[in-house]
């Protein structure tokens, strides 16, 4: 249900000045100028994912990205919107995509102080089958004395400004914290606005339930096969399993209920699958706002110094005691 304040509805850039007291980047309003633009991005992105059947959205572009994904045509819609929108903000000086080779410069640091990450659309290839599938972005502030952008992209996630998500499911629900907790809204259609609907969420300490592509178990390090198998044994774990195959869903359904998400290192993906810079973090910086936790196996996420813009990591975010519970396992098994 939307929240009510002062008679009126509650939209995101509201909310977002309403925060600006002691908060460095919402201050001045240029949070919500910047965010403005991820908003409106999203609202174009949605408009697709909706129609997806009625207009030649569906499949795949005919193209191979850095990631050696087959690239799906609203990757590219979904990219190019949120470059387009951005680029034009002003205070953005360095654009960074899941789809690009390269971090794009498009401001001098005195002028583009912010950097912005995102994911356009992660899980696209589920949308065929109309799953959940989401955009993650995350915000960070360009290095004094700037001398190439790397300085400025490669850093810790606990330099987060601001980070947040979208998720395109039976609603379009946008999640983002400015590290002043973690705060959902639900795009209205009628009135093309995000109104909030939640505030200041907090994970469920523990949950019995996990989430997890087994298929690849056989590959996964000792220490996560241990815990797969204590969980599902009715005398340790006793949990429940949901996979979604769509990160930004099976985290939402995590922030919102509870449990932990995990994928482990692979054969196929001996550092990870997911991306630190723009899916791990942005998500951990939420989890740990909303009282979770999020490791790479081996320390907290958000303390990993980046060497690479697409660099992959392994994932465990969750329910804060429901992530120990794994890490337990990894640290005494390996
Ligand atoms: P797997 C989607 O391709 C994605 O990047 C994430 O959204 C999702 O969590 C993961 O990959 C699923 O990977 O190996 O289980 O198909």
């Amino acid at each position: 249900m939307a929240i009510m304040r002062g008679g009126g509805f509650v939209t995101v850039q509201q909310h977002i000045i309403d925060e600006q007291e002691d908060n460095s980047i919402a201050h001045s309003g240029e949070f919500s100028w910047l965010l403005s633009a991820i908003t409106l991005s999203t609202k174009i992105i949605a408009s697709y994912v909706r129609r997806a059947g009625l207009v030649d959205v569906l499949g795949e572009a005919g193209s191979v990205n850095i990631q050696g994904e087959t690239v799906q045509k609203l990757d590219l819609i979904a990219n190019d919107t949120l470059k387009r929108t951005l680029g034009y903000r002003g205070n953005v000086g360095v654009i960074a995509s899941e789809e690009d080779d390269e971090a794009k410069v498009i401001a001098d640091p005195s002028k583009g102080k912010y950097i912005v990450m995102f994911d356009p659309l992660d899980g696209s290839s589920n949308i065929d089958a109309n799953v959940p599938v989401g955009t993650i972005f995350t915000v960070m502030q360009r290095q004094e004395g700037e001398t190439h952008v790397d300085q400025s992209v490669l850093q810790p996630g606990h330099k987060q400004l601001a980070a947040g998500y979208v998720v395109y499911g039976s609603s379009t629900t946008l999640v983002y914290t400015t590290g002043q907790g973690v705060h959902m809204f639900t795009l209205d259609p009628q009135f093309g606005a995000y109104l909030l609907v939640r505030e200041n969420l907090r994970i469920p300490e523990h949950v019995n339930q996990y989430s997890c592509n087994e298929a690849y178990l056989h590959t996964f390090p000792k220490g996560y096969q241990s815990y797969l198998e204590w969980a599902k044994d009715q005398e340790g774990g006793n949990c429940s399993m949901r996979y979604i195959g769509s990160l930004v869903a099976d985290f939402h359904r995590i922030l919102l209920k509870g449990g932990v998400f995990l994928y482990p290192p692979t054969q196929k993906n001996p550092e990870g699958k997911l991306r630190l810079l723009y899916e791990a973090n942005p998500l951990a910086f939420i989890a740990e706002q909303a009282g979770g936790g999020a490791s790479d196996g081996v320390g907290r996420v958000l303390d990993r110094q980046p060497s690479a813009l697409h660099e992959r990591t392994p994932l465990i975010i969750g329910g804060k005691q429901n992530v120990e519970e794994v890490l337990g396992f990894v640290k005494k098994h390996g």
